[in-house]
This record gives structure tokens, sequence and C-alpha cells, in this order.
């Protein structure tokens, strides 16, 4: 069979944000680098545009990105693409992660990366061989593989389409915490790009601003400081606005590496604390061990080298009580944090946690996939009720996204940069309170849930 095109689908989830998508489809980007260039494709963020399903016959192949909170409206976008008579391939997190329930909807289901497997897949829905699923676990070396092409960075367009670009350096991660699922996704193996690679695609984008979609960029420091110097001094040859990344805590023990990293415009780290009960010690993978005297020095260390920090905390964990709303919105304010992430305890699917909690009766059985957002309880916590939990965290967020409480910590940011930089640097002081908030947002639709009433911790 001749395909006609191919199109790849991001399904909805945030919807524009002042008329823009929040950032552009970085998954998709790459995937459509790989189509061979005589075969037309076409990304469609359903975030930035509706889909033109009528658009669809019979000669098309649709793939179709997964993540679990999203993966009921990309089972709708499948039933509605099928009866057009399209071939639809879903790949990704939630596929990745329980291929099983998707091969139920789905024509074809890609486990893992898809950077072989994908071309593979073109080829064999063309020749009509193509099987039901493919899996691709190897964590390949990253050496020149899925390039952005041209055709595809302009037709997305991204600086007038999207608020923030993605960029990856390097994926994976060596740790192995019982509750991440990023690892099952981009592999233990940490990988790099080649330096000339990342500068190239930085060049060709015409990036000024990036954020990395690599889930620990800081364990580099420890692992791969001769890469890490090497990236630096090329991205402080650039003429970039700033960047951020991911990293663990212990990047705060580099000081040498940091102050390249702010020569190389890095603007801000997100660093995940995870929690600031030490009773948590166990659940939290060894990266930080509650100890929030360490947190205090680390942030201090880090904000030397002009370089912002985002606190990343999880709650509900296994040692937390209702005190520990309190003690974390009482560290967020003491602490001299540029912005803050709130997330529930979730047990995605593939998870050592989620055969824990299942063992345990902890699983809430009957809430849906559009609950694994992070802002919404799915288990039964361990010191608290589920109701409890799910206060707790609406009164945190409540706390500390308040425009009062955004405007402090954006205004204490902006202020560690000199007058000249301020205008560069408004938006990014702001933005990333504003994006968490807007994510906890969701749950304005639940009834009970508002911004301006202050909660019962203890119902
Ligand atoms: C960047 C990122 C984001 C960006 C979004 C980027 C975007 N436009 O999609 C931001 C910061 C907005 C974000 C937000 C959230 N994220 Co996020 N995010 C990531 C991250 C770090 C990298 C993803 C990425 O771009 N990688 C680079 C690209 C090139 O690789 P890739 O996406 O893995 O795609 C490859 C394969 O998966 C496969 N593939 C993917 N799709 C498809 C489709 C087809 C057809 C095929 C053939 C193959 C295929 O091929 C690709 C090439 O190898 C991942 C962690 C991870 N390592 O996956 C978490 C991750 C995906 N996010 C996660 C979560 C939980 C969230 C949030 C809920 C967090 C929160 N509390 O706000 C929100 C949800 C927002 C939403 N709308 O879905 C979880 C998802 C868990 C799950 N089971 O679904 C992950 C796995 C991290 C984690 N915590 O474990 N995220
Ligand atoms: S350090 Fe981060 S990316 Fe690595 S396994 Fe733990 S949670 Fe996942």
């Amino acid at each position: 069979m001749d395909l006609e095109k191919i199109i790849l689908i991001y399904p909805r989830r945030e919807g524009r944000i002042l008329g823009k998508g929040q950032g552009s489809p970085y998954t998709l980007m790459r995937l459509a680098s790989l189509v061979p260039d005589a075969l037309p494709v076409e990304i469609w963020d359903e975030d930035v545009a509706p889909l033109a399903f009528e658009r669809l016959g019979a000669r098309d192949l649709v793939g179709i990105t997964s993540k679990t909170l999203a993966i009921d409206r990309a089972k709708e976008i499948a039933a509605a693409i099928r009866k057009r008579g399209s071939t639809v391939v879903v790949g990704g997190t939630h596929a990745t992660l329980a291929p099983e329930e998707v091969m139920q909807w789905a024509d074809i289901t890609v486990v893992g990366e898809a950077y072989h497997t994908w071309p593979q897949i073109i080829r064999d829905v063309a020749n009509q061989t193509a099987q039901n699923v493919y899996v691709d676990t190897e964590w390949t070396s990253l050496d020149g593989v899925a390039r952005l092409s041209d055709r595809v960075i302009k037709m997305v367009d991204e600086h007038r389409r999207y608020w923030t670009p993605y960029m990856e350096i390097t994926r994976g991660c060596p740790r192995d915490c019982h509750f991440c699922t990023a690892i099952r996704v981009s592999g233990k193996v940490m990988r790099l790009r080649p330096i000339d690679e990342v500068v190239e695609e930085i060049e060709r984008r015409r990036l000024k601003r990036f954020f990395l979609t690599d889930d620990n960029f800081g364990l580099n420091f420890r692992t791969n400081p001769d890469y890490v110097v090497k990236l630096f001094e090329a991205l402080a040859k650039l003429d970039l606005t700033g960047w951020t990344a991911q990293a663990e805590m212990m990047v705060g023990n580099f000081p040498e590496l940091l102050q390249l990293a702010h020569r190389a415009h890095l603007e801000k780290l997100f660093i995940g604390f995870e929690s600031i009960n030490a009773d948590n010690r166990r659940d939290l993978g060894g990266k930080s061990k509650g100890n929030v005297a360490e947190y205090q020095r680390v942030i201090r260390a880090i904000h030397q080298h002009g370089i912002g920090v985002v606190g990343l905390f999880v709650l509900g964990l296994d040692g937390d009580t209702i005190q520990v709303f309190e003690n974390t919105l009482d560290f967020v304010r003491e602490s001299e944090l540029d912005s803050v992430s709130f997330t529930i305890m979730t047990p995605y699917p593939g998870t050592e946690l989620r055969r824990e909690y299942i063992a345990q009766g902890r699983l809430l059985l009957n809430e849906p996939w559009s609950k694994y957002d992070t802002a919404h309880v799915v288990f039964k916590p361990a010191q608290m009720t589920v109701e409890q939990l799910r206060r707790g965290y609406d009164w945190v967020c409540r706390q500390a996204y308040s425009s009062s409480s955004i405007l402090t910590r954006g205004v204490r940011a902006l202020s560690r940069h000199s007058p000249s930089q301020y205008q560069r640097r408004v938006f990014s002081s702001f933005s990333t309170d504003f994006g968490y908030r807007k994510t906890v947002s969701y749950r304005d639709r639940e009834p009970d849930f508002r911004w301006r009433t202050p909660a019962r911790l203890n119902p």
C-alpha cells in the first residue's frame, strides 16, 4: 500500500495559554524527523488546534503519543481515526508501561524508544507486514539519532506557536527510585548526545531559551564531569537568554561546575528535594534525605552562582502525617526558593510503588487514568485519610500559589539579577509558578476546590 501521509498527534490536556501552546511537541518533532522525505508528515497538537479527523483516510498512518493522564483521550482519538480507516500506532509513556491495555484498542503498540522501530513501522505498514507490537528497549547510543529535520522545524514554527521549546541533551538515569516511571521510558543507562549535535540543533532551531527534557541532568556533574565541562564551554559561546534543567541536590557540591553553568546561561535548576520529612528517607531513593538544613545549604550554594532553584516536593509518602503540609509550607517560606512544585505521590503503572500498593490493598481501584496527574489522590496514604491528603494538598497549593506568594518569590528571584537584566528575566521569574498553578487548577473543576477558601486540614 502506498502511504499517503503520516500524522502525529499530541492529545489535549492544557489547551492554550494566552493563545500559545505551553511547550513545543518535541517528542513528535523527533519522530516526524524520522519520516522519509518523500512522505508528507504533519504534527497535530490538540492543545493548539482541534483535530481535523475529516482529512484522514485509509492510506494514512497516524501515531499518537501517550501519557497516563491523557490515555483516555488518546483512546477516543484512536477510535475516531479507525472509523476513517487509517492505521493507528500508539507509543510513549503509557504504551510503554501498560502495553497490554493499549493493544486492546490500537492497531500497533510501541514499547520504549522508537528511534529504530518507528521507521520500521512505516516500512511495514506500507508493505502490509506490520505487527501488533514493536519493542525497543535497547537504549542505544544517541549519536546522530532522530536529528530534527528542517521541514519539521519549519512546520512546527515553535517560536510563534509555543511558549517553551524543549530540548534533549542527555537521557536515562541510573538511580532506581521505586516511584519513578521516567527510567522505564528512558532507561537506566545515562546516555549523552554529542555536544556538536546539541549546538547544531540549538542554532538551527534559533533557540534563545529552552527546557531540558533530561530526567536527571545534574547527575552528570558527578558521573560525566568532562562532558559537562565541554558542554558548558560550548553553550557559553552561544547567544542564549537562559535554559533550565532537572537535577538532584548534590549539584550544590560542585561549585566550579555551577560557575561554568552560569556562564553557559543556565538560568534555573529544578531540584527534586521530594520531602522535608526525614521519616521518608527510605522512600527518597538515596538522592535526598529529608535533611532540611542541607536543603537550605544547597539552595544558597546554587544561588551564589546566580542560578535559580525551583523546589520539587512530593506529598503523601508513607512517613507523612497531616503535619507535613504546614512543615513543607514553612520550609518553602523560609527557603529562598524561586518557584515551587507540589505533587501527590502517584503509583504509575509499571512501578514498584504500584505493585506495593496493590499488594497492601491500598490502590483506589476505581480512579480513572485522568486522575493520574499528580494533583489527585489515587491510593490510601499510610498515616492520613484520602480526604486529609487531598485537603492538605489543596491547602498547600492555595497558600503557595496565591498571587501574593508568587509575587514575593518572583520579585525575590528577579532581584538576584542586576537591573540591566530585569527585562530579560521578568518572564521566567514568574512563569514557572504560574505554570504550576495552572496545572493544579484542573482541580477547579471539582466542586469543593476554591483557590481562595481556606481548607480545613483535619476534616
Ligand atoms: C518534558 C516532560 C514534560 C513537559 C511536557 C513536554 C511535552 N510537550 O510533552 C512538561 C514539563 C510540560 C511535563 C508535564 C507533565 N509531566 Co512530564 N515529562 C517530561 C519528560 C521529562 C521528558 C519527555 C520528553 O519530551 N522526552 C524526550 C522525547 C524525545 O522522548 P519521549 O517523549 O520519551 O518519546 C520517545 C518514546 O517515548 C517514543 N514515543 C513517544 N510517543 C510516541 C508516539 C509514537 C506514535 C511512537 C511510535 C513512539 C513514541 O518515541 C520517542 C523517541 O524515542 C518525561 C520523562 C521521560 N523521561 O519520559 C516526563 C513524564 C512524561 N512526565 C510525567 C508527568 C507525570 C507529567 C505531569 C503530570 C507532571 C505534573 N505534575 O505536572 C505533567 C503532565 C502534563 C501533560 N500535559 O501531560 C511522567 C508521566 C508518567 C505517566 N505514566 O504518564 C513522566 C514519565 C516523568 C515522571 N515523573 O515519571 N512533562
Ligand atoms: S533520580 Fe529522578 S529520574 Fe532518576 S530514578 Fe529517581 S526519580 Fe527517576
